[in-house]
């Protein structure tokens, strides 16, 4: 067993931008050098355009902007509209989702997958489920689920799900979120022109808003595709560009929300497609993916991840790419372009995400099916255009197991329970494991690729580093990409890591870095850290784990990292938030925050120091509870 090295990547890349320059395609890779050096304005956060006096920008000799803001008010602004922008997006996904679940029924679409998650949530929620049909009970909940979108009084039902001692502080802090809505419009009202500029107030937004989407917006995202398309469970599959298949009419899905990608994946199956196919002289369908809509059909299907963010060009250089289907997040427009170099078809299906040089067919699910077949046979009859003489797909993939649910996870590690401990069913094997220092601790790696980062470098080298000093790690969307891309997800990888680790990941079967799903999917890991707090009777903040994003690019990501830090988690950032232009802003994420919510975020674009300080840290919390 060898990993796959980042150099390995770029090889293939390489070799597949000679195609690129082949048909004269644009790259990212060179769309970088024209865009660089990056304005220093933008990058440190002090040009401010929200209104029609502006736009200003903050120098020495131009220390406020017309109407007075100074520079902490701009950054502080810019950083609240960044994290509105990021919690409007998730929690959007999470309201299609609720969507979808409404117009689910036995004889159409979309079925109910996990009907006992359905009644848990059900009861956690105080409604009734004796007697029910489970159709009813998911259109009731769906209905519930998005009246926290707009609720106009109290705070979201999830919230409920966190230790007593974390919602105490969200209370006495005032940031206990309210409507999912809410949060994003008061934040766009707060840094509209002539509303706040007091740094305080801007950052407490930013922690409000990011919790209403991990325990809100993409909570209910994560929870009801569970219901709707099956809680993960421990999965085989491949990553990486050599899962797409030369023979085969390869379909690649691209973007984020599973009703799309699922029902692909259904018709892909389907006999009928496989045989219209092969009329076109296919040996058969490849389905993979890229980004996050692929996690969410890896951890289901195991349907295999053809590459993460920044590889989503490389997708259709292989020449061999009859349609890449894409929804929502995170899709480059590039893909317009680029497909008219090739025969691919590049599909649009939201009106949320339209591009030009698309194709357009609107995905609703009420039309999924026949849409979805449609898009199926577009594929297949594309086969026949493809110029041979330019298929290049490099032979590089890794097996990964996937799958790493919390529901999954608390079950695999019931087979490490020693005598001492015989409580299944709970997170209290893992907790026995940490304290006895078997395991140190966790970090949940997350986030994108970022070309400011040598791309999946910082992710595999920060991985390696933590599994070989007995740290596991939980890993989601394209952070988790990289790790299988690399082998981190074989169980093999086992021997990278420290004795202790190697023991657990030997006895429960795991591999040491964990997939966990999508991104939508860090609410998981609010729901681990809430138990395993509430098992160890410690506050989350005591917790030997934090979270790590050190390529994170979109607006999403910053949402995140607010409502990970605001959840108790100490938070490492590879990239600056467009920050450090103001003394006042940097000091109150790296350091203030930590008196309203016990954590903050540390920015490092070292990696090693980046990796040595998340270690430290694990220590000194371990340190400070005595184990
Ligand atoms: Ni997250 Fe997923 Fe990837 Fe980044 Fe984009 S796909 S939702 S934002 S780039 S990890
Ligand atoms: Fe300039 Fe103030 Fe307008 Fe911003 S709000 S563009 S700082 S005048």
């Amino acid at each position: 067993f060898k990993l796959t090295s980042v150099d390995e990547f770029e090889a293939a890349t390489a070799r597949l931008l000679e195609t690129g320059a082949k048909v004269g395609a644009d790259s990212w890779q060179l769309r970088v050098k024209n865009q660089s050096p990056h304005c220093k304005f933008g990058e440190t956060g002090v040009c401010c355009r929200i209104c029609a006096m502006g736009p200003c920008r903050i120098t020495p000799k131009a220390p406020r902007g017309i109407c007075g803001c100074d520079v902490h008010g701009i950054v502080g602004r810019n950083y609240l509209k960044f994290t509105a922008g990021g919690a409007a997006t998730h929690s959007d996904h999470g309201r299609e989702i609720c969507h979808t679940l409404y117009l689910s029924a036995e004889d159409g679409n979309y079925k109910v997958k996990d009907p006992e998650k359905l009644k848990r949530i059900a009861k956690e929620w105080g409604v009734e489920t004796e007697g029910k049909d489970i159709y009813d009970l998911a259109h009731e909940m769906a209905e519930l689920a998005l009246l926290e979108y707009g609720k106009p009084f109290g705070t979201q039902r999830w919230l409920k799900r966190a230790p007593q001692t974390t919602q105490d502080i969200w209370d006495r802090e005032g940031i206990a979120p309210r409507a999912i809505d809410r949060e994003v419009s008061t934040s766009l009202h707060m840094t509209h022109m002539g509303c706040s500029s007091k740094p305080e107030a801007l950052i407490r937004q930013s922690l409000r808003a990011g919790l209403a989407d991990g325990w809100g917006g993409s909570m209910c995202g994560t929870e009801f595709s569970d219901v709707l398309f099956g809680t993960p469970k421990p999965i085989d599959t491949e990553a990486n560009l050599g899962v797409m298949n030369a023979e085969n009419v390869n379909i690649i899905v691209h973007g984020h929300d599973p009703s799309l990608s699922e029902m692909i994946c259904e018709y892909a199956d389907d006999p009928e497609m496989i045989a219209y196919a092969k009329s076109f002289g296919a040996k058969g369908i490849t389905v993979s993916g890229v980004c996050c809509t692929s996690n969410e059909v890896a951890m289901r299907r195991g349907i295999p991840m053809a590459g993460n963010f920044l590889q989503q060009e490389n997708v259709v250089l292989t020449g061999a790419c009859e349609a890449i289907v894409v929804d929502v997040q995170c899709i480059f427009p590039a893909l317009g372009p680029l497909s008219k170099c090739f025969h691919t078809k590049f599909i649009t299906t939201s009106p949320i995400a339209q591009m030009p040089d698309s194709e357009f067919i609107e995905f609703h699910a009420e039309n999924a099916g026949e849409n979805a077949k449609a898009i199926v046979k577009l594929a297949c009859e594309n086969f026949v255009n493809r110029n041979k003489d330019l298929v290049y797909i490099p032979d590089m993939k890794q097996k990964a197991t996937v799958g790493y649910s919390v529901e999954a996870i608390v079950k695999v590690l019931d087979g490490v329970t020693n005598s001492q401990v015989d409580e299944t069913g709970t997170t209290k094997p893992l907790i026995e494991c940490i304290t006895s220092g078997v395991i140190r601790g966790a970090v949940a790696m997350v986030g994108c690729n970022n070309p400011k980062i040598r791309p999946d470098h910082a992710h595999i080298e920060l991985m390696k580093k933590l599994i070989a000093n007995d740290i596991v790690v939980i890993a989601s969307g394209c952070a988790a990409q990289a790790a299988a891309k690399a082998g981190l997800m074989d169980k093999q990888s086992k021997d990278l890591c420290g004795a202790g680790l190697k023991r657990v990941c030997e006895l429960a079967d795991i591999p040491p870095v964990l997939h966990m799903g999508s991104c939508v999917d860090i609410s998981r890991m609010m729901i681990l850290a809430a138990t395993l707090a509430k098992d160890s009777g410690l506050k989350i903040s005591q917790l030997p784990v934090v979270g790590c994003a050190p390529e994170w690019m979109s607006e999403k990501a910053v949402s995140i990292g607010n409502y990970v830090v605001a959840t108790g988690i100490d938070t490492f950032l590879g990239v600056d938030p467009y920050v450090s232009g103001s003394s006042e802003v940097a000091e109150l994420l790296t350091n203030g925050v930590r008196e309203w919510v016990e954590a903050a975020y540390t920015v490092e674009k070292d990696i090693d120091k980046l990796v040595d300080s998340m270690i430290d840290r694990i220590e000194e919390k371990r340190a400070a509870i005595g184990i």
